[in-house]
């Protein structure tokens, strides 16, 4: 079995003293806890990595040779052989299959030449399916998948799109994913393509980040957005066989509108604010509010379902999202938001905020709370009215369980 590994879990704590600190009444101004930047550095994500070793430890000539270099990366595209009776007869094809073995693999300088002319920027949020905390957000930037299948020449056949990395050579550690053969091609007015990210935050993906080169599916969990990008190969098997379905996830997820909650302090004195914090992720159904609810708790108390009639009833009350930045000073150089996809061209902001896929921090500041034990919640309220964890309560298909935060007031 390979192992996942979750590093820096703390992140979210980390940053600048940011409108938290503003909100707070002056006098607690210093207890206000920092807010996460909206772009994560590369080094500050939380790792999900598969493989032993991890791609991204080797070094050297190691690295050269796995082709994990800026030099080195190879990029192949192959057709499937696939064929399966009584229906399924006739296999994918692709006129131009680019392959190590001939040569004609894809080099990082020809697909930063494509990005000339078919370069895209998107602002994504990497929450892993399985886990309960962002792993970080960042500007990635890239070429879309259907211009980079079109130097293949014609393709007949073709029902799903798989790609995997990097994977020691060795069967058993192949980490793959995929998009339908539509969902690959083409891309409604304003939404979003599948993309081959070569840069995050507008710089070079780091090996940890997946660098050289990481598919980027926008709109889905991490498991998608396979690092160290080395081969696609296209199929006329329609089953979505993701080496995470076999996890029994749901491997056609988008990512979820979810709430989640900052650790804090377990126990505040008489007088001080409370402070909650947290992020909200928008996914597929959009934000509308995020909303807290403060319980009074005596003892060690059951612990409460998210359908719970005490906890639907709450009363939950609004939470403040973090104000929009100004895009121009936080995004790359030569990145205008105009160009960021999500983002309206004449006016230079997101269609949404926080922007779709992407997520923000959010706030409440809880006041003259009375000596006992509390627990305090957070949930997502999405354009369709429905709070987390609905529509959508599996957490095989994400997790969104409402987080609760316990502390006492002494
Ligand atoms: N090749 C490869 N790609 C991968 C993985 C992996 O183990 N190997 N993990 C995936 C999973 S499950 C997640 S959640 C994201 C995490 O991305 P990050 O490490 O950049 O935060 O990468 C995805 N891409
Ligand atoms: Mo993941």
């Amino acid at each position: 079995m390979s192992s996942t590994t979750v590093s820096r879990r703390d992140f979210i704590r980390l940053g600048t003293l940011g409108a938290a600190a503003a909100n707070a009444s002056t006098l607690h101004a210093a207890a206000a806890p920092a807010r996460p930047p909206l772009l994560t550095p590369d080094a500050d994500f939380q790792d999900v990595s598969r493989g032993s070793p991890k791609p991204h430890t080797l070094t050297g000539a190691a690295q050269a040779e796995a082709r994990l270099t800026a030099e080195t990366w190879r990029l192949e595209i192959t057709a499937d052989p696939f064929t399966e009776e009584p229906h399924t007869k006739v296999a994918a094809t692709l006129d131009h299959p680019l392959t190590l073995a001939d040569g004609s693999a894809l080099d990082l300088p020809k697909l930063m030449e494509l990005g000339r002319k078919h370069q895209v920027h998107f602002l994504k949020a990497m929450q892993c399916l399985n886990i309960d905390t962002p792993l970080g957000q960042g500007l990635w930037t890239g070429v879309p998948l259907r211009e980079v299948l079109k130097l293949c020449g014609r393709m007949t056949n073709v029902r799903r799109i798989y790609f995997w990395g990097f994977h020691n050579n060795d069967p058993k550690q192949i980490f793959k994913s995929s998009v339908s053969y539509t969902q690959c091609m083409e891309t409604a007015p304003g939404d979003l393509p599948v993309f081959l990210a070569y840069r995050l935050n507008g710089k070079p993906l780091s090996p940890e980040r997946g660098g050289p080169v990481r598919m980027i599916v926008p709109w889905s969990h991490g498991y998608k957005s396979i690092k160290w990008l080395q081969h696609i190969f296209v199929t006329n098997d329609a089953r979505n066989n993701d080496t995470y379905a076999s996890g029994n996830n749901d491997p056609d997820s988008f990512l979820k509108t979810a709430a989640y909650v900052d650790t804090g302090p377990d126990k505040i004195k008489t007088g001080e604010p409370v402070f909650l914090t947290g992020q909200v992720i928008s996914g597929l159904s959009g934000v509308k509010r995020v909303e807290y609810w403060l319980r009074r708790v005596e003892g060690n108390p059951a612990k409460l379902a998210d359908d719970a009639p005490e906890l639907l009833r709450g009363p939950w009350t609004p939470c403040e999202l973090e104000a929009q930045p100004d895009w121009n000073s936080i995004l790359p150089a030569g990145v205008s938001p105009q160009n960021v996809l999500g983002f309206n061209q004449a006016s230079g902001r997101p269609n949404s905020w926080p922007p779709r896929y992407g997520m923000c921090s959010y706030m409440a500041v809880l006041k003259d709370l009375k000596p006992g034990h509390y627990e305090l919640r957070a949930r997502s309220v999405d354009l369709n009215d429905y709070a987390q964890p609905e529509p959508r309560p599996s957490q095989k298909s994400g997790k969104n369980s409402i987080q609760v935060r316990r502390f006492e007031v002494v």
